[in-house]
């Protein structure tokens, strides 16, 4: 069963051949999550505005400084889960119609922020929304980013009525932000193992993409003989192998091939170039960075073998974050024998902590699963985690 505001949005960018759900950035099933979010706010009473980045919020009250924000994202993977993101957006708007029908009136500003492009499943950048706004991403990079079909952000922002020439770092709507609480379904397995319904991040590992360019040499599967090939493809795979044995070797490390492209892709074809995607994570920036050189020198090495070159190219990075510790006090004397949680997930509240206080609470996923259909969260936990928020909100507000 799903908690009521997910159920609304059930059948918005199932995916009937990944299976889950891919809900890209200013595409269909987006904008149709964007105009539902629209009008469940409107009918808690908030106003809506887009900002320059195409970050939905929900005003509860007029818009001001020192706002106390929550929210998550709308966005998902290709073939993801239900709760990744909506779970915190659903959340949100949760607990303010709870505080609104108790009779709480706030005494600070309080919106709703739906992120924009959070796992980056469509111009390649997660969390692009709050780097653009926090000005973690030169907007003119930004701008050019291109997703699969060739279509550069600045044309996708245009289509949707969002100025290309005003995206980039926006210090008047970051200003309003006192603080940032996000509230998530957990993407391991920590409250499983707790026998907790909910938790308060601690940390979010550094992590990266990067893209692994192998080039050989393009020829006829036919008749070029097995010695005479410079095969791209074999280089790749052997680089992989390379890639899960590197991150074996650094402790508490994570390195992942997710996705990979051969050109030109033909079942008859030697390809001439693959490009794979590298996604590493680690404790620490330094530590993250020795990962990513031990696979760039194996990949190297793999690509010799085969006759073959490579490329390397950093396509983003996040450093390690350490969630604000006054904020997560004030949860733990709030919320009780709350457990306090890392994790390896990427989080737009990861982005805004180099700027604004920012805290996290987890929801138990009973299959410890995330970024896949089997994601999954218990109604009753989801209350919990809408109940923790509740009484967060009634503390800060
Ligand atoms: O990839 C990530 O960590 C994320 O869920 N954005
Ligand atoms: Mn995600
Ligand atoms: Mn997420
Ligand atoms: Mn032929």
């Amino acid at each position: 069963m799903l908690l009521g505001g997910l159920a609304e949005i059930a059948d918005v960018g199932r995916d009937s051949r990944r299976g889950g759900y891919s809900r890209h950035l200013w595409q269909g099933a987006d904008l149709e999550l964007r105009s539902w979010f629209v009008e469940r706010a409107e009918r808690l009473g908030l106003e809506v505005e887009t900002d320059r980045n195409g970050n939905l919020w929900a005003w509860w009250g007029s818009p001001g400084a020192d706002a106390v924000v929550i929210g998550s994202h709308l966005d998902s993977v290709p073939g993801g889960g239900a709760y990744d993101g909506p779970l915190g957006v659903v959340s949100s708007l949760d607990a303010i119609a709870r505080l609104q029908a108790s009779g709480f009136v706030p005494t600070r500003p309080c919106a709703v922020l739906v992120f924009a492009e959070e796992e980056g499943s469509r111009f390649g950048i997660a969390c692009l929304g709050s780097r653009l706004l926090a000005g973690a991403i030169d907007a003119d990079r930004a701008r050019a980013l291109t997703d699969r079909d060739g279509v550069t952000l600045a044309d996708a922002a245009r289509q949707v009525g969002v100025d290309p020439a005003h995206l980039g770092v926006d210090r008047v709507t970051l200003a309003r932000i006192g603080l940032f609480i996000e509230l998530h379904v957990e993407q391991g397995r920590g409250l499983i193992d707790l026998g907790q319904p909910v938790a308060v991040a601690s940390s979010i590992l550094a992590h990266g993409r990067w893209r692994l360019t192998v080039t050989g040499q393009g020829n006829h599967a036919g008749a070029t003989t097995m010695d005479e090939r410079r095969d791209p493809m074999v280089a790749t795979a052997q680089a992989i192998v390379a890639v899960q044995a590197a991150a074996r070797q650094h402790t508490g490390a994570r390195a992942t091939i997710g996705r990979i492209e051969a050109i030109p892709g033909g079942t008859n074809v030697i390809a001439s170039r693959v490009h794979a995607w590298l996604d590493a994570r680690a404790e620490t920036d330094a530590e993250t960075r020795v990962l990513v050189a031990d696979i760039q020198a194996r990949a190297q090495q793999a690509a010799e073998q085969n006759g073959c070159f490579i490329t390397l190219t950093e396509e983003s990075w996040a450093g390690a974050v350490q969630f604000n510790p006054g904020l997560r006090a004030r949860f733990a004397a709030v919320l009780g024998q709350v457990p306090q949680l890392p994790t390896g997930a990427g989080h737009d509240a990861g982005v805004l902590a180099a700027q604004v206080p920012s805290a996290m609470l987890f929801v138990r996923n009973p299959t410890g699963i995330s970024h896949a259909p089997e994601e999954f969260a218990e109604v009753a936990d989801c209350v919990a985690g809408i109940d923790a928020l509740e009484l967060v909100l009634r503390d800060l507000l």
